[in-house]
């Protein structure tokens, strides 16, 4: 069976998980990396030699590193024609969004998991997390804009593009302090959540850590 290197909550791990709850395909996820350690063991660096996560692990001991590498391989594997645009140019729009999400939309999430969870409580910062939201914005600004005529990022259905940008729009909307409106967005978030797979692999793997900062 298809195996998933990760711990469920890494925001890398949750683009492959929703992708395989999209395509709907048997898979073993390892609790791996964060708490559970194990990114340094020497097995686990044949397969993935930065140590990081996800790694993807195939049958016949095919491995995968990169989220956005095995969100594309498996969309082009299992669902050519439909997560995966079989026209270049649709594919390419969703590569494009793929790409963007990752360099520019994301920036803001590790700085508010350093700032909400992972330095002492001291050494947290609200003006940090201000500070990072204020830079991200004009970002959620354009995909705003985009979903002002689409409905999803590439057009009128889910495709491997939204899987970047969706699980990190999540984020975005849960812990960001006083988040701009975005009416567009708000409404693909909405269309999101009556996802069963984006409610499983995005809602209920962030679920302990929304309740701490909205608990903060
Ligand atoms: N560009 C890589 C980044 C991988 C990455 O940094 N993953 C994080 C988790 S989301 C990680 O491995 N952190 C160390 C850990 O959780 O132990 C990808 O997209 O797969």
């Amino acid at each position: 069976m298809l195996k998933i290197w990760g711990r469920k909550d890494g925001s890398n791990v949750i683009k492959a998980m929703w992708c395989i709850g999209e395509l709907g395909i048997e898979c073993e996820r390892i609790d791996w990396g964060g708490p559970f350690g194990g990114n340094d063991d020497p097995e686990y660096r044949r397969k993935n030699p930065n140590g990081r996560l996800p790694t993807l692990e195939e049958e016949d001991g095919f491995t995968l590193w990169e989220s956005g590498a095995v969100v594309r391989y498996l969309c082009a594997k299992h669902s050519m024609g439909n997560l995966c645009p079989e026209d270049l140019r649709e594919r390419a729009s969703s590569d494009k969004w793929m790409d963007w999400s990752s360099l520019n939309q994301a920036v803001f999430n590790p700085v508010y998991l350093d700032h909400y969870f992972r330095l002492p409580p001291a050494d947290r910062s609200k003006t940090a997390i201000e500070a990072a939201a204020e830079k991200a914005a004009p970002w959620f600004d354009i995909l705003d804009a985009h979903l002002a005529d689409n409905d999803y990022v590439g057009g009128s259905q889910l495709t491997m593009g939204d899987i970047p940008a969706g699980s990190v729009t999540h984020r975005w909307m849960q812990w960001t302090p006083n988040r701009p409106p975005h009416t567009n967005l708000e409404a693909y978030y909405e269309r999101l959540l009556a996802r069963p797979a984006y409610q499983e692999h995005v809602v209920d793997a962030n679920a302990p850590r929304t309740e701490q900062v909205q608990g903060n």
